[in-house]
């Protein structure tokens, strides 16, 4: 089968025949029709973070098909069913994470992408009890990008606990930030957009955003606090130490700041503001499985819609290099030509 080949980090993928995966207990075969470009796969393929992926590596965590095959002990899933692989490949299901609705923590997961193969292949093996389905009337390239931008976002967004009617920050409207900015508002909370690009923040204001902010022309954590006596939360998803500090500052007392994007960075908090003003800084990794769900019905129902272009995997490597540029708007979804 084809794929997308991460052989060494900080070089081009290579786009090449491998072996079809076979099959194990518990598993199914999806014959991937799409997957989102999400810039973790970026990140994995530079060898980013103090974790790294396994090597070779077909990348992808969007990567949604058909199922193909079923493997014994399957019981839940047939042939012909419309699924997604997301980052969550499959945790133990019996640690105390598990057990508590935090499966995403589990210390024993395995990661699409990245600890195991994904997406950017013509076929993908799926742990069965960790797929979701993709709901009838979404397209499989519009499907994509919520298995991990979409599910992520909508989660960070329960975790600043803001309320409708209250506001948001969302730094960053790139894959994940632009669908975040249509959670938010489908959630009824009011959304200030922060990215650089200006058509980013056209997008924004496209997608329901109701005030934005550029922070190479202002800064927003005063702007924020001047419009609106700061928010109530903000969704991070910029891959930037100076996104992260502004979103700290642009949150009134009481809020969260969820952080989402990962640069391998630091970040500074000053002790003093966030004990004073009871500021929760929080960290959130992709959604549960139920997350998931929901964040599709979302989609399904035309609350959110993806803003996507197709490119054939093919493309990868060109795909990486207007990703590093910051150049995509909303996100690239590969096609696999079968
Ligand atoms: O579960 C998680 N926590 C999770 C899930 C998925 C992705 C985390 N991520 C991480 C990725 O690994 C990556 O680090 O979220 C980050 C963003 O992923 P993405 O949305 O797929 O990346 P993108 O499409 O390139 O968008 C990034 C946006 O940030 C803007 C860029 O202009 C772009 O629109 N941006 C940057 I770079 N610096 C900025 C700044 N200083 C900025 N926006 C505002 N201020
Ligand atoms: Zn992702």
């Amino acid at each position: 089968m084809k794929a997308a080949v991460v052989n060494e980090f900080k070089k081009q993928l290579e786009v090449k025949d491998v072996e079809r995966p076979v099959l194990q207990l518990g598993e199914v075969l999806v014959h991937i029709k799409a997957c989102g470009v999400c810039h973790t796969d970026l990140h994995a393929a530079h060898g980013d973070w103090p974790v790294k992926p396994k090597l070779p590596l077909i990348p992808g965590h969007e990567g949604v098909g058909v199922i193909v095959e079923v493997g014994q002990g399957v019981s839940h899933l047939q042939i012909g069913d419309r699924v997604g692989v997301p980052w969550l490949y499959s945790a133990c299901g019996h640690c105390e994470y598990c057990l508590t609705g935090q499966e995403t923590l589990c210390e024993s997961q395995q990661n699409s992408g990245y600890s195991v193969d994904g997406g950017y292949a013509e076929y993908c093996k799926a742990d069965a009890a960790y797929v979701v389905k993709v709901p009838d009337n979404l397209s499989f390239e519009e499907a994509a990008p919520i298995f991990c931008a979409g599910v992520t976002t909508y989660k960070a967004l329960k975790v600043t606990n803001a309320k409708p009617g209250e506001w948001v920050a969302i730094y960053g409207v790139g894959g994940l930030g632009h669908v975040a900015v249509q959670y938010a508002k489908a959630m009824g909370l009011h959304v200030i957009a922060v990215d650089l690009g200006e058509e980013k923040l056209k997008l924004a204001k496209e997608l329901g955003a109701d005030l934005f902010v550029n922070p190479a022309l202002e800064d927003p954590a005063a702007f924020i606090k001047e419009k609106v006596g700061g928010v109530h939360g903000t969704v991070v998803t910029a891959v930037s130490k100076p996104a992260f500090q502004s979103a700290f500052h642009s949150v009134r007392r009481g809020g969260t700041c969820v952080l989402v994007g990962l640069p391998p960075e630091e970040m500074p908090i000053p002790i003093f503001d966030t004990v004073l003003g009871g500021i929760k800084v929080v960290g959130s990794i992709v959604g549960t499985r139920k997350d998931l769900q929901e964040a599709l019905q979302f989609a399904a129902e035309g609350k959110v819609k993806t803003i996507i272009e197709t490119q054939p995997l093919d493309k990868i490597n060109e795909v990486f290099d207007r990703m590093v540029k910051g150049e995509i708007k909303g996100r690239v979804v590969l096609t696999l030509d079968n």
